[in-house]
C-alpha cells in the first residue's frame, strides 16, 4: 500500500510474515490543482504488531511504538482474505492504547470474489474499534486509493512541509539496496532461512556512471549458509543478480555488487548486533566517523 500510495517501490514485500522489520517513511506530493491548495503526506510504514520472542522482535515492536508517537492518523490494515484472530485483537488494543484517529484499511478485496459479502464484512469489522473510517482497497489492483488518500489529507493538520518534492523517502539508497538484497534472501529461501538472515551493506561508492555495492548476508547457522551460497555459488548468484537489476533500476546507474556470507550464531537474541542492524543507528555513526575523519569519503 506504501509502495502503490508513493508511487516507487519503498518497502520491500514478500508472502512471509514480518518482512518489514524497520519503521521507514513514504512521501506522498500532492500537486496543486482545481480545488486542491497542494501538500504532502508522510506516511509510516512500521512492521507488523506481533507478541515478539527475541530481541529482534523486540526491536520490532519499539518501531512501531516510535512510529504510533507523534502522528496524526493510524491506518490499520487488514487482510480481508484472513478471518480475524486474537493476534489482530492485540494490534488493536495497541491502537486503543494510543488513543489516536484510526481508520481501517481493509486490503486485498481482489480476493473476495462475492462483492456483496464486503458490505456486510465492514460492519463486522466496524464492531472491533471505533473507526473513524472502514476503507476497502486493493493494494494490488490499485483500488480504492484515491478514496484513502482523500480521507487521509481531510485528518491531516495543516502545517509546512517536511520534505522537498523530490524525495519519496527517508531511507537512504544505501540501506535500501541492503533491503533489495533481504528481499531476494526472502524470496529465494524457505523455513527458517528468511527469519535468521539480516543485511548489512559494507561499502556503497555511488558514481555517475557504476555503483559499487560490498554486503554481508548474516546468518545463524554454518547449515544455513551452505544453502544461502548454493551449490557452486548458483544461490548466491541468484540472489546477488535479482538484487543488481533492482537496485540499478533505483539509483539509474550500473551496480557492481559483491555480496559475502557470514554466519553469526544467535544474532537476533544480540541486543548489541539487532541495534547495529537499525539503519537510522548506521547513519548516525557513519556522520560522526566522517566528522572525526573527514578524508575517509566512503559512500
Ligand atoms: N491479492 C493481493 N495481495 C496483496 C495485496 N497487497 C499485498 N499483497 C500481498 O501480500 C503479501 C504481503 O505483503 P507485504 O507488503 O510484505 O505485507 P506487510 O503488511 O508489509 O507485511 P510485513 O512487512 O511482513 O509486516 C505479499 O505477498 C503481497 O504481494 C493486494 O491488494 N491483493
Ligand atoms: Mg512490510
Amino acid at each position: 500500500m506504501l509502495n502503490a500510495l508513493v508511487g516507487e517501490k519503498l518497502a520491500i514485500i514478500s508472502p512471509k510474515p514480518q518482512t518489514t522489520r524497520n519503521r521507514i517513511q513514504g512521501i506522498v506530493h500532492l500537486p496543486k490543482g482545481k480545488g486542491h491548495s497542494g501538500g504532502q503526506v508522510v506516511l509510516i510504514d512500521t512492521p507488523g504488531v506481533h507478541k515478539p520472542d527475541s530481541s529482534l522482535g523486540r526491536k520490532m515492536m519499539v518501531e512501531v511504538r516510535e512510529a504510533l508517537e507523534g502522528c496524526d492518523l493510524v491506518l490499520v490494515i487488514m487482510d480481508v482474505s484472513h478471518k480475524f484472530d486474537p493476534r489482530d485483537q492485540f494490534a488493536l488494543g495497541l491502537v486503543k492504547q494510543s488513543g489516536t484517529k484510526t481508520f481501517l484499511v481493509l486490503n486485498k478485496i481482489d480476493l473476495i470474489r462475492e462483492k456483496s459479502k464486503l458490505l456486510p464484512l465492514i460492519e463486522d469489522y466496524r464492531k472491533l474499534h471505533d473507526f473513524a473510517e472502514v476503507i476497502p482497497i486493493s493494494a494490488l489492483k490499485r483500488k480504492g486509493l484515491d478514496t484513502l488518500l482523500e480521507l487521509v489529507i481531510q485528518s491531516l493538520p495543516s502545517g509546512p512541509a517536511y520534505f522537498p518534492e523530490e524525495q519519496s523517502t527517508d531511507q537512504p539508497a544505501r540501506f535500501m539496496a541492503a533491503e533489495i538484497v533481504r528481499e531476494q534472501v526472502l524470496l529465494n529461501t524457505r523455513e527458517e532461512i528468511p527469519y535468521a538472515t539480516t543485511v548489512i551493506v559494507d561499502n556503497f561508492e555511488e558514481g555517475s556512471k557504476l555503483t559499487r555495492i560490498a554486503a554481508t548476508i548474516y546468518c545463524e547457522r554454518q547449515s544455513q549458509k551452505g544453502i544461502l551460497v548454493g551449490k557452486g555459488g548458483q544461490m548466491l548468484k541468484k540472489i546477488g543478480t535479482g538484487a543488481r537489476l533492482q537496485i540499478e533500476r533505483m539509483l539509474g546507474t550500473r551496480v557492481f555488487l559483491e555480496l559475502y556470507v557470514k554466519v553469526e550464531p544467535g544474532w537476533r537474541d544480540s541486543r548489541a548486533f539487532v541495534e547495529e542492524l537499525d539503519w537510522r543507528r548506521q547513519l548516525e555513526q557513519r556522520m560522526v566517523a566522517q566528522i572525526v575523519t573527514p578524508d575517509k569519503t566512503e559512500g
